[in-house]
């Protein structure tokens, strides 16, 4: 008898684990995009650019970054991630969870022109 409770709770949590780890791994996908021209973007996978996100949501950024001359700077309450200026490439996914408050994306050497502000409530 105690056997079989025992057993019952060790499936009872492997149901509760198995349940969590989809939600965990399927953070929706945002790109950053940087150049080759005086261009930046934060765009869904449909290409829609993001203007304001809720509060909470997480996403996995994924930034390409087409010039040497361009970076792509992400900041937001309490978290800032960014490329080099002399990187160019796609990074590997930046899992992102929004808080409450107003982000920017800019290029640091461009910020008076190539920044824009998404709003998180
Ligand atoms: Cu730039």
């Amino acid at each position: 008898m105690r056997y079989r409770i025992s057993g019952l709770c060790a499936l009872v949590v492997a149901l509760v684990f198995v349940a969590c780890v989809p939600t965990a791994a399927s953070a929706a996908t945002l790109y950053g995009t940087v150049g080759p021209g005086y261009t930046i973007s934060l765009t869904t996978t449909s290409g829609v650019a993001v203007r304001s996100i809720a509060a909470g949501r997480q996403f996995d950024i994924v930034v390409r970054d087409r010039s040497s001359h361009h970076n792509f700077r992400l900041a937001g309450p309490g978290l800032t991630r960014q490329t080099s200026v002399a990187f160019v490439g796609t990074t590997r996914p930046w899992r992102v969870t929004f808080t409450r408050g107003t982000w920017t994306y800019l290029c640091q050497p461009h910020s008076l022109t190539m920044k824009a502000t998404i709003v998180v409530r």
